[in-house]
């Protein structure tokens, strides 16, 4: 049967996909380039200077396949101290981008915790929520302690598409987010189908309820003529036997 919550979900997702303003949640260790992916991708500009972020929002509108998407971008705090939030805006996020840096082994080891944490506690339906995987400050290879295989497999293994980027660089920084953005729509395209298929499912054996329904009153009408005609019959007979016999 389908339940309220699907349906409003579902609903909730066409409203959002007929007005594009999708909301993706950027979340990653401190330091890793969260806000410089950002920033470069809403004004094309780098900075190497480090500015913990405390929590910061953005609104970026592009083209994806030729669509209009409106973006609303949560760049989060990766350091501890700053993420009282985390449990809020991962309900709220419609799609991730998980960053780590390729120089950075304890950033990496953090990811499969973040995915198992946005799974949680992600919104009205958690299962498959999207997830780009990336691996930041792919210039620095001098400094690489994460190989580009060991990123792909952990990807691999939790369903998420995975890049490196140069937020210096300006490496693959629109591909993640627009690949997220794909996934955001073919994911509320599911699930408003399998909303449709849950409805009309519903209809269905509401209508084949209302017709046993309107059966069942026949028939009970159609005995209830029987015995009122059966008395009728007998009651004619009885009339029929007392009449006199006219020759
Ligand atoms: N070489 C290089 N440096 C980068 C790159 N991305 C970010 N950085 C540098 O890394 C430092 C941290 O970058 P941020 O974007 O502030 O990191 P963050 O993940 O937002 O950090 P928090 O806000 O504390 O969570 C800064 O000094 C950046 O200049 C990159 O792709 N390559
Ligand atoms: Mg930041």
């Amino acid at each position: 049967m389908a339940s309220i919550s699907s349906i409003a979900a579902a609903t909730k997702q066409q409203r959002r996909t007929s007005i594009q303003d999708t909301k993706i949640v950027v979340m990653g260790e401190g330091g890793v380039g969260k806000s410089c992916i950002t920033i470069q991708l809403i004004s094309n500009s780098f900075d190497y200077d480090y500015d913990p972020t405390i929590e910061d929002s953005y609104r970026h509108q592009c083209h994806v396949d030729g669509e209009v998407a409106r973006l609303d971008i949560l760049d989060t705090a990766g350091q501890e101290e700053f993420s009282v939030m985390k449990d809020q805006y991962m309900r709220q996020g419609h799609g991730f981008v998980l960053v780590y840096s390729i120089t950075n082994r304890d950033s990496f080891r953090q990811i499969p915790r973040l995915i198992e944490q946005i799974r949680r506690n992600g919104g009205d339906t958690p299962v498959d929520l999207p997830i780009v995987l990336v691996a930041n400050k792919c210039d620095l290879e001098a400094n690489r302690v994460v190989t580009m295989i060991e990123g792909q497999a952990l990807a691999k293994r939790h369903g998420c598409d995975f890049y490196e980027s140069s937020a210096a660089l300006r490496i693959n920084i629109e591909q993640c987010f627009h690949q997220l953005v794909r996934r955001i729509r073919e994911r509320d395209r599911r699930i408003l189908a399998a909303a449709r298929a849950e409805l009309s499912k519903e209809k269905q054996s509401a209508l084949k309820r209302l017709i046993s329904r309107i059966f069942s009153r026949q028939q009970k009408n159609a005995v209830k003529s029987t015995k009122t005609t059966g008395r009728k019959n007998s009651s004619l007979e009885q009339a029929w036997r007392r009449a006199p016999i006219v020759q």
